[in-house]
């Protein structure tokens, strides 16, 4: 247990990092709690049940279908998914239009790629149905930096060297940010040279938030490109396309409005962010922080360092930079929580590759830092004990009246910044942060099975279900890894986690899971990158992980929902401001113990850091009527929409009611709140998804030929330690070139620009004592 002493407020600089990386190697040894003994027990009050996977057309329509172009189009992956105001599910694909790569991701997985397409689920009548947003691939283009430029004459454009202040490392060194002499020597990164191939505005790697409104804002994503291209490829009619892929990050924001169905484009970021963090703030507005200008062939070697936040009433972006202090260097990702202190939180937790493996200042990803809203600096709390974490879920625990403190939980991932580990790790970690801003850590019981890319899910009851993941991290070697299908149930109340009934589908890279209206849980995704970054095929069948997409759903109905009878709301206002009394009425007042405020999900890359569950206070005033004490602030509860459950104590637990979904933020509105579905809502029928191996993907795009060389890479693959072996040395090569360079570079780094004095001094005072 690491405790934030008095005074310990540091100031970041690039010097802590030699002292983090030394941190890091320590701090893997720290010690975990064991886990109790899980319940026994196999019916469905004790693990749940799980519908039958179902996907968009079901079984009667095929996964792809063949275009007159000869390309591929198949069913969206909800890898990204959201709940509207009025309980309908949104969500979008992720890697769209990769079945089309035949031999190597390297080469043609930008080409081949397409914008990812949206569609919106309709889960309230019980029959799953579909429905195709106006603009389905949202519908941006990337803003140029450099109006009318195409790349072709501007060789520092195409490298990006060395960016603006702000934009990774380079930019920051160069232009003068960090070490606080500014040069003056700035150069605009941004080209896009292959903007009419439709995929240079991919919502893919967009982070989104809910807003205030119930519009959900979606920041940043990707245009893809080989590079260098110069225009010789496919698509123009040359034999292939030339270059390497290349992701860079959109500088474009847009809004999905669910009351018409269709995206808006709003004001763009002044940097362009693969993978960026938005969070909500308490007025409304959304930061955006970290994200990467250009993935692969990065010149910036970091992230963007500098955050900006939108304000949705001005359609306005502000750049938060007063020093040098505004800039940091955090994962893609990063898990960001607005914590009580009203500062925004980093505990260690993101996804770590990226750029590419070679963030020079990656140590800085193992200390836990606050972003003070008001003077716009980051400042260091401490290391985080486990060090850096690489896609975990974190999430907030309930919180109660009055609110003052905030316990994260962050379960699963791999430890270490790049190379990292690949294995995943079973360690649950539960972070406390105050109103003042102390800040503790402890262990909670290790997870029964140890996954990266793990989704998680709060439930009104206060537990948290952990699910989907792999055993390894896929980027690392991708197809290596073996799926992980046994959800498990966290108790806050007792430390421990319980398997739950498995789940039928392999969801790794790119799955997702939000909590339904109806108190069950929705579960997607699966949206691999191509085995070994070569075409999509499964490396060991029936041992590794599918590596096909896979389009399908599956609802869980909790344990709870098999506990008795369910409360009732008979009704509750459609908005209530911070502070305020409401009524609400319910069947029987005298059996119900919890009234209970969620902000509704919206999770993408396993992400989803504006989750709250606020237990709110309340007395019985009246023979059906709840007095109900709405959360206090908008640091409680960001403005937005929040399911409102209400609990029943029932013999084997608590049974939560169907939501009513209302507004919480500054205005009270006393009209009837949204009821997505009835009281007793039909239980789920209806639906198909086709097999896991679908043959509509093998036969129309490889054709007789393809299938036959298809079932031989299958068949090579299934000569298993031949194949373990291969796939083991090719990442373990990844792995060491990408990685090991980064920790040798730094701490040369560190160690050349004698910026290593703080941390030395720190390291001094803590062996003295
Ligand atoms: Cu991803």
């Amino acid at each position: 247990m690491i405790e934030r002493r008095p005074g310990s407020r540091w100031r970041l600089s690039i010097g802590t990092a030699a002292g983090a990386l030394v941190i890091l190697g320590a701090a893997v040894a720290t010690g975990t709690a064991p886990a109790k003994a899980a319940p026994s027990g196999t019916g469905p009050d004790r693990v749940g049940s799980w519908t039958a996977p179902f996907e968009e057309g079901g079984t009667n329509t095929p996964r792809c279908v063949k275009g007159g172009d000869g390309r591929l189009t198949c069913k969206a992956v909800g890898y990204a998914q959201a709940i509207t105001p009025d309980g309908r599910v949104f969500y979008f694909n992720g890697i769209e239009s990769s079945e089309n790569v035949q031999y190597g991701s390297a080469a043609e997985l930008s080409p081949e790629s397409r914008d990812s397409r949206a569609r919106v689920l309709d889960l309230r009548s019980g029959v799953p149905t579909w429905s195709t947003p106006g603009h389905e691939t949202g519908g941006a283009v990337n803003p140029n930096l450099k109006p009318g430029d195409t790349c072709q004459g501007d060789p520092l454009g195409v490298a990006g060297v060395p960016g603006r202040p702000g934009d990774g490392f380079v930019g920051s060194l160069v232009g003068g940010a960090t070490t606080g002499t500014a040069t003056g020597i700035q150069h605009n990164p941004t080209c896009s040279p292959d903007t009419g191939v439709q995929n240079s505005g991919d919502m893919f790697c967009a982070d989104f938030a809910n807003l205030a409104d119930g519009r959900e804002l979606i920041v940043g994503g990707t245009s893809w490109y080989n590079e260098p291209g110069n225009g010789l490829d496919r698509d123009h009619g040359y034999p292939a396309d030339l270059g390497a892929i290349e992701l860079e990050g959109l500088r474009s924001a847009r809004i999905f409005n669910p009351a018409t169905n269709d995206f808006q484009q709003v004001a763009p970021m002044k940097y362009g962010r693969w993978y960026p963090t938005a969070t909500t703030l308490s007025d409304g507005k959304v930061l955006v922080a970290s994200g990467v200008t250009k993935l692969i062939k990065s010149t910036q070697l970091s992230q963007v360092r500098r955050t900006e936040t939108y304000d949705p009433a001005t359609n306005t972006w502000t750049e938060n930079y007063t020093g040098p202090l505004s800039e940091n260097s955090l994962p893609l990702n990063a898990r960001l929580f607005l914590t009580p202190n009203n500062q925004i939180f980093y505990g260690g937790a993101g996804q770590s590759w990226g750029p590419f493996g070679q963030a020079v200042d990656e140590p800085l990803f193992a200390l836990q830092q606050f972003f003070d809203l008001q003077s716009k600096q980051w400042h260091i709390v401490g290391p985080n004990p486990l060090g850096s974490r690489s896609s975990p879920f974190s999430a907030a625990l309930p919180m109660s009246p009055p609110y003052d403190k905030m316990t994260i939980i962050t379960y699963g991932g791999v430890l270490g910044p790049p190379p990292g580990g690949e294995l995943a790790v079973p360690f649950t970690q539960l972070t406390t942060i105050d109103s003042k801003g102390d800040v503790s850590n402890r262990m909670g019981a290790n997870l029964h099975h140890p996954r990266w890319f793990v989704s998680g899910v709060s439930l009104p009851d206060g537990k948290i279900l952990a699910l989907n993941g792999a055993d390894k991290d896929e980027v690392i070697d991708p197809g290596s890894e073996r799926a992980v299908r046994t959800p498990e149930l966290y108790d806050p109340a007792t430390n421990t986690w319980t398997d739950m009934a498995g789940e039928s589908r392999d969801r790794t890279y790119h799955n997702a899971a939000v909590l339904l209206p109806d108190g069950r849980v929705l579960s997607g995704g699966h949206s691999p990158i191509p085995a070994s970054y070569g075409a999509h095929h499964t490396v060991v069948p029936g041992v590794t992980a599918n590596n096909d997409k896979d389009p399908s759903f599956q609802i869980w109905s909790p344990p709870y929902l098999f506990y008795g009878p369910r409360p009732r709301i008979t009704h509750a206002p459609h908005a209530v401001a911070w502070g305020s009394s409401f009524t609400i009425n319910v069947d029987d007042p005298a059996s119900i113990r919890q009234v209970v405020a969620m902000r509704t999900p919206s999770q993408q890359h396993v992400n989803d850091n504006d989750t709250r569950t606020l237990e709110l206070a309340f007395t019985q005033t009246g023979p059906h009527t709840l007095t109900v004490t709405a959360p206090p602030t908008g640091v409680v509860a960001p403005p937005g929409t929040y399911y409102l459950f209400v609990n029943r104590q029932n013999p084997k637990g608590l049974t939560p009611s169907v939501a009513r979904i209302f507004f919480i933020g500054s205005t009270s509105d006393n009209r009837e709140a949204v009821q997505p579905v009835p009281d007793d809502p039909t239980p789920a029928h209806g639906g198909s998804a086709t097999p896991v191996k679908d043959d509509s993907y093998q036969a129309t795009y490889l054709g007789a030929a393809g299938q036959q060389a298809d079932r031989s890479i299958s068949a090579a693959a299934a000569n298993r330690p031949v194949a373990t072996l291969a796939s083991r040395l090719s990442g373990l090569v990844r792995a060491s070139t990408g990685g090991a360079s980064v920790a040798v570079a730094t701490l040369l780094l560190a160690l050349a620009l004698g910026l290593g004095i703080r941390t030395r001094r720190w390291l001094v005072r803590r062996v003295r004592g």
